[in-house]
């Protein structure tokens, strides 16, 4: 299969971009503070595997994780000025983990709804570092190349833990003309994965629970200055997000939701 590149695919993969010592230490940040449970940080999403709880998600986890910090250097940076060709700046980092199949699967979205950025500037991308080996077994992402060269598309509400907003319920209800550009995106601990914030992502509907490898990963979300937020999106997407939280509330699977979220 034909590498990833920037311009055709609007996503690209940079191999060993960061060190496995910055790897090692976060991988044990994040299980020591599942083994302290009662102190989670705010926001976090958690979920059931084998009967036992694991943080599925932590929003912003540089602010409450000291080490995580570091991910934003300027190696990525300038890898983000050339790719957005702007000059740019950080946003946010969250952290994402799943039990591959088992987990509840990530579905089709455009980071650039997430974000509540306008259609006529959706000026951003994520950097998405994997902890963990991202293969085949724990069902990893996929994208549709070339995707980020058309508009952002309508997202609907979702009840899916942690997906608030979503183009479809299923990957195979996207269109074909999309379909065919799919493609896996295998990640080792250390690389880091550029998409487009209007690159369509997902990981597959399970099918069965064999393949459930544990994966862990951390999105670092870079802004383009000519980005604009729009305060309809942001509207759209708040009500989204408490629609999908009460679901994970009442589970317990997380305590808060979010009444607002920053844009400048
Ligand atoms: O890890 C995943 O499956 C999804 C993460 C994601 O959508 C993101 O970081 O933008
Ligand atoms: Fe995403």
């Amino acid at each position: 299969m034909k590498n990833l590149l920037w311009e055709s695919d609007g996503a690209e993969i940079i191999k060993n971009a960061i060190s496995k010592k910055l790897i090692k230490d976060s991988i044990s940040c994040i299980t020591k503070i599942e083994r302290k449970k009662n102190k989670l940080p705010m926001g976090t999403i958690t979920e059931k595997y084998k009967n036992k709880t694991y943080i599925r998600y932590i929003p912003r986890c540089h602010e409450v994780l000291d080490q995580f910090i570091k991910f934003i250097n300027s190696d990525i940076l300038l890898k983000s000025v050339s790719f957005l060709n702007s000059s740019v700046y950080f946003w946010d980092i969250d952290f994402h983990s799943k039990w591959g199949l088992s987990s509840d699967n990530t579905l089709p979205h455009q980071d650039s709804f997430l974000k509540c950025l306008s259609d006529n500037s959706p000026h951003m991308l994520t950097c998405y570092i994997p902890l963990t080996e991202i293969g085949m077994n724990s069902n990893p992402m996929h994208i549709i190349r070339g995707s980020y060269k058309s508009k952002t598309m309508k997202h609907h509400r979702s009840k899916k833990l942690g997906f608030s907003s979503v183009i479809a319920e299923k990957e195979d209800l996207l269109p074909k003309r999309l379909l065919i550009n799919e493609y896996p995106v295998l990640l080792s601990p250390g690389d880091a994965f550029f998409f487009h914030g209007k690159t369509i992502h997902y990981s597959k509907s399970p099918t069965s629970k064999i393949s459930n490898l544990r994966r862990m990963a951390i999105a670092i979300r870079i802004i383009g200055c000519n980005a604009k937020f729009s305060e309809k999106r942001t509207k759209e997407y708040l009500a989204n997000v408490r629609y999908n939280r009460q679901y994970s509330i009442k589970k317990g699977l997380t305590e808060f939701t979010p009444k607002k979220i920053r844009t400048i």
